[in-house]
Order: C-alpha cells, then structure tokens, then sequence
C-alpha cells in the first residue's frame, strides 16, 4: 500500500490524516521543524473533533530531510507556503510521485506542476471546512465535497479508493480548472468587500451595485479563460451564495480578524494579474485589490 505522505498538520491536514489513518491506511506527517516534531510527539498525536466527539490519531511523524521515498504527497499548507514547502521535500520524490494539492485560489498549484513535471500533480478545490483548536486539534466544521482533477490528464487515478475508505467525500472531474476558477470568482467577489465593509456574507446584500460591477469583470474574466457557462451564472450563483453563507464571516474576514496572512496573492491577485496578462480591463477588480492592500498594510498584514 502507498503511504499518504501529509506535508502541513494546519486544518485540512489534520482532517485528511486523521480519516485516511482511521481507514488503516498508510500516513506519514511531514512537519516544519524540529520544535514542531517535538511539540507534536508531546501530544501524542492528532486530535480530530467531529460531532461533538474527539478523537486521538497517533499517526506517525517526520521533518523534511526523513529519507524514506514520497510516492504520494498531500500539501495541505496554504497557498503562499506550498512551493517552498514541496521544495523542501522535492529530494524524497519516487519515479511518478503524486502530488494532491489543496490549495484555494489560483496560481500556487501551476507553480509547483511547472517546476516538478516528472510529478502528477492534481489539484484538489475543497468546500469542506475546518478550523485549527490549538497545536495539533481540528474541528470539522462543515460538509462539503472535494473535487479532484488533473488538469493534464483525464485518468482518474486507482487509489480514490482509499478516500472512499476513508469516507473522505469527492468527486473526479475532468474540468477541474473550471471548478478551481468559479471558487475563485466566488471568492473574489465576495471575501475582499466582507473585509472592506467589516461584515458577514449577507450584508453585502446591502452593496448590489459594487457586487455586480465585480460580477460583471469576473465573468469576463471567465470568458476569456474559456468558461462561457460558469460566467453566464456568475452573478447569481454569487447571490445564492451569499444567501446560503450570510450568518457566516469569509475566510478571508476571519483571517484579517485574526491577524493572520491571507492568500489575496492567489486569489484577487490571480484574477488582476492574469487579466493583465491577456490585455483585459478589470477597473474594479484592481480598484479593489489596491483597497485591500492598503488595508492590510494598515492592520500590519503581509500585502501578498
Ligand atoms: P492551516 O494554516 O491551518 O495549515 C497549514 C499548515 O501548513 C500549518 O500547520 C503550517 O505550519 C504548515 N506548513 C507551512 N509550511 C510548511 C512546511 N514547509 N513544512 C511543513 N508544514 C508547513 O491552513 P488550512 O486551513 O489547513 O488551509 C490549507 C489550504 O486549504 C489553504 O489554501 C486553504 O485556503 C485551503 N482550504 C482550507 C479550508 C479550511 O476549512 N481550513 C477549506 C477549503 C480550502
Ligand atoms: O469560500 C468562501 C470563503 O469564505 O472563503 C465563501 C463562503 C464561498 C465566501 O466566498
């Protein structure tokens, strides 16, 4: 059996590790440093808490320069940390290394499939949700799906059969560049004006002219990358997400709050600079963009 080498015991690591270990599968943790492998062995393992119930995972762990071959690896860092963190790792790689990588927005999963091609790399675009306690303790926090595609290869690969052991829910899509750019669309439209506006979800009810205005660039912006679908229901699958999340703080809102680095880079900075790229004109997507960067410069944040 291939063992689920896990790069990242954040959030989604922990969820991933902890049901592919419960499923008796093969896991081993790749953590940052010697502190981090230390305070981890005091633990005594990985802490899942599910409907109220908590469970120990006593998965075994190791720092980046272990020696054993990675034949599959899960990079469950954020977007700005993933490169750096594969490369520290890169050394270990088997012939035909799987890479799955987790990241949300755009822009760090090309990075690492371009500069380790030897490697499959597929990207996963998630809507479960976790939340970190403390060291080594996740909740899970919301059902979702994970969708999990190779944007080179259309071949689902053998081993999904280990997330269904491990009732981790997903789904093979040969598209999953669309799904990865509609989250990001979603994401741009509706996480930088919660942070603006210092509000949940659904009081950007209150702001439908600058939403539409976002929605409309974005959609062309979707257009030009070859969605004409997903852009024609952009503005209303915005809406019923705000609807469906309105009690809810964005992710990004939640980091801004809590001091931690966001990943704007990945997300509206992938939506202005790719459509830099390609000569679009998206007015209020960089209007946006420069306002949260002052933000964050404001609150002391890094601005990428
Ligand atoms: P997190 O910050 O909780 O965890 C990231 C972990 O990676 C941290 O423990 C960090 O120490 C570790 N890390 C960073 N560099 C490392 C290195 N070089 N070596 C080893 N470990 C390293 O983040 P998260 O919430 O789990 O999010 C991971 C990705 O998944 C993000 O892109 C996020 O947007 C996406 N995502 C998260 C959720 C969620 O609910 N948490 C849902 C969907 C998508
Ligand atoms: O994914 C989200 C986030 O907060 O990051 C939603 C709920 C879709 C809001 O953009």
């Amino acid at each position: 059996m291939t063992t689920w080498h896990v790069l990242g015991a954040g959030s989604l690591g922990i969820l991933w590790a902890s049901r592919l270990a419960r499923a008796g599968l093969p896991v081993r943790l790749i953590l940052r440093n010697p502190d981090r492998l230390n305070d981890y062995r005091n633990a005594g393992g990985l802490r899942l808490t599910e409907n109220g119930q908590t469970h120990l995972y006593r998965i075994p762990a190791e720092l980046a320069q272990a020696d054993t071959p990675i034949r599959r690896l899960l990079v469950a860092c954020k977007a700005y940390d993933a490169e750096n963190a594969v490369a520290q790792v890169a050394s270990r790689f088997a012939e035909s290394c799987e890479i799955l990588l987790l990241q949300n927005g755009l822009g760090s999963q090309q990075a690492v499939a371009s500069r380790w091609p030897a490697a499959r790399c597929l990207f996963v675009s998630s809507t479960e949700g976790a939340y970190r306690q403390n060291g080594f303790h996740a909740t899970f926090a919301g059902q979702g799906q994970n969708w999990l595609g190779d944007p080179n290869d259309s071949t689902a690969p053998a081993w999904l059969e280990d997330l269904a052991a491990a009732s981790i829910p997903h789904r093979w899509t040969t598209d999953i560049m669309g799904r990865l750019w509609h989250k990001l669309a979603l994401n741009c439209a509706i996480n930088p004006l919660t942070v603006l506006h210092d509000c949940r979800n659904g009081e950007l009810r209150a702001h439908p002219q600058a939403l539409d205005a976002l929605c409309d660039e974005l959609a062309a912006l979707l257009v030009a990358n070859g969605y004409p679908e997903l852009a024609a229901g952009l503005a209303e699958d915005v809406r019923q997400v705000i609807e469906a999340t309105a009690a809810n703080y964005s992710s990004m809102y939640q980091d801004v709050h809590a001091g931690r680095r966001t990943e704007i880079t990945y997300l509206l900075g992938h939506a202005c600079s790719t459509a830099a790229l390609i000569g679009l004109k998206v007015p209020h997507l960089d209007g946006l963009h420069r306002r949260l960067q002052t933000l964050l410069d404001r609150r002391g944040l890094p601005r990428d």
